[in-house]
């Protein structure tokens, strides 16, 4: 079995049912959900949208591969009602986005597939609800434990530097 972080956000609809709906489809379909964080309302990062974020955090337990874990989240967006994918940092309001954040200590560079997810460390709307959960959780790049990471430090790495 491994440990699985998601993030999750939302900025369209009824958001806290959005993410409710989320953490359901993936304890049918990826695992048990040892832990959720809070919701936290964010304002949009990297793009320009009237619509405020609500994110959060999962750790699954889950017997699937990483590349599974990622094919089921697209599957649960899909179910969700999700159509536009972003490309390139080219981001759109959605109702749900399920990201793969850390899979165990897995470093993985495909195209299809990165982990750690290269951008969390950047992202206050991912640490804060995922610091909440797995402060105790090792970043397999950094080799230190996500409580132990100067996330403003960190957040100034450029992209490929932390890759
Ligand atoms: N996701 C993005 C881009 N920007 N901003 C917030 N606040 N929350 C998100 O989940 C988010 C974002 C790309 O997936
Ligand atoms: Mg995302
Ligand atoms: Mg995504």
């Amino acid at each position: 079995m491994a440990h699985v972080y998601l993030g999750l956000g939302t900025n369209l609809g009824d958001k806290a049912a959005n993410l409710h709906r989320a953490v359901c489809g993936i304890s049918e379909k990826i695992g048990k959900v040892l832990s959720l964080s809070s919701f936290y309302e964010t304002a949009p990062w990297g793009f320009t949208s009237e619509n405020s974020f609500l994110n959060a955090a999962v750790c699954v337990e889950t017997s699937l591969s990483p590349w599974e874990v990622l094919h089921r989240t697209q599957e649960i967006e899909r179910m969700l009602g999700r159509t536009q994918k972003s490309e390139r940092n080219v981001y759109h309001d959605r109702i749900i986005d399920i990201d793969l954040l850390l899979y165990d200590k897995e470093i993985i560079q495909t195209p299809e597939l990165t982990l750690p997810h290269p951008l969390m460390l950047q992202r206050e709307f991912v640490m804060k609800p995922l610091l909440e959960i797995a402060s105790k959780a090792i970043h397999p790049v950094l080799g230190k434990k996500l409580g132990e990471i100067d996330v403003r430090s960190a957040s100034g790495m450029r992209f490929d530097e932390h890759k």
